[in-house]
C-alpha cells in the first residue's frame, strides 16, 4: 500500500454536495431529482424572488413535503428560517440534529445575502443533499445497527470518492467518542457531519490540487480561509 496521502479518487459524482456559492448548478448536477435547474442565476435571489403569493419561491419541483416542513417552522412567515427552526424542520424530517451539525449546514447552504438565514431554495437543497446522505448511510450501515460505526464509516467514504487515511478517521471520530475508549458509533446528523467535513475539506484542497497528485501549494490566507469554517461551526 503507499503510504501517499492524496488518496481521493478523482471520480466523487455521487458525493452529495452542498451548493456552490453561487449559483446552485453543483447541486442540481448530482441531484437524481427531476427537479430543472433554476432558470434565473443567483442574483436575484432576494426577497424580490417572490411567488404571486408574496412568498419566496421554492424550486420547481420541490415536493409538497418539503414545502410543509419549511412553512411549518417559518411561523412569523418572513421565508427564511433560522437555526432552531432549521433544527426542528430537519428533527422532524430526518433525526434529531443537534446544533453544531446545524451550524455547519447552515453555513454550508447559506443563502449569500443572509448567511444568518435559510430561505426556500437553500432548504430544499439541504433536504435532498440530506436525503442522499440518508441513502448512503442505510446502504452502508451493513450490521443494521442503525450506526455507522468506524469501518463502515470508512467504506461509505470510499464509496463516494473519498480514500481518507485510517489516521485522519481516527482524529476525526475522536471527538464523538464518550471517553470510555469504546468503538466510537455515529448517529445519522454525527456521521453527516463527519460526511461534510471530509468532502468539504477534500474538495476545498482538491481545488488546489486540480492534477490529483495529493500535494497543493497554497498561500496562509488560503489555508486559513479552508479550514476556519469547519471549525467555527463548532461549540
Ligand atoms: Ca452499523
Amino acid at each position: 500500500m503507499s503510504s501517499s496521502y492524496g488518496g481521493y479518487r478523482p471520480q466523487s459524482q455521487y458525493a452529495p454536495s452542498a451548493p456552490q456559492q453561487p449559483p446552485y448548478s453543483s447541486y442540481y448536477q448530482t441531484s437524481t431529482s427531476n427537479v430543472p435547474p433554476p432558470s434565473n442565476s443567483s442574483s436575484n435571489y432576494s426577497y424580490s424572488n417572490v411567488s404571486s403569493s408574496g412568498y419566496p419561491s421554492f424550486p420547481p419541483g420541490t415536493p409538497q413535503d418539503v414545502i410543509t416542513s419549511f412553512q411549518m417552522v417559518d411561523r412569523d412567515r418572513s421565508g427564511f428560517i433560522d437555526e432552531r427552526e432549521l433544527q426542528q424542520a430537519l428533527s422532524s424530517g430526518f433525526h434529531r440534529f443537534n446544533l453544531r451539525t446545524i451550524r455547519l449546514l447552515m453555513f454550508l447552504f447559506k443563502n449569500p445575502h443572509q448567511p444568518l438565514a435559510v430561505g426556500p431554495k437553500e432548504f430544499a437543497a439541504l433536504w435532498s443533499c440530506l436525503g442522499q446522505w440518508r441513502g448512503i448511510f442505510e446502504r452502508y450501515d451493513k450490521d443494521r445497527s442503525g450506526k455507522i460505526d468506524p469501518l463502515e464509516l470508512r467504506d461509505a467514504l470510499y464509496g463516494i470518492g473519498y480514500a481518507v487515511p485510517g489516521s485522519v478517521l481516527q482524529l476525526l471520530l475522536s471527538k464523538y467518542g464518550d471517553g470510555s475508549g469504546r468503538r466510537v458509533e455515529l448517529c445519522f446528523d454525527n456521521f453527516v457531519e463527519c460526511g461534510m467535513i471530509i468532502k468539504g475539506l477534500t474538495d476545498k484542497f482538491k481545488e488546489k490540487d486540480t492534477r490529483y497528485t495529493g500535494s497543493a501549494t497554497l498561500s496562509y490566507d488560503a489555508f486559513m480561509t479552508m479550514v476556519l469554517p469547519f471549525l467555527v461551526s463548532y461549540d
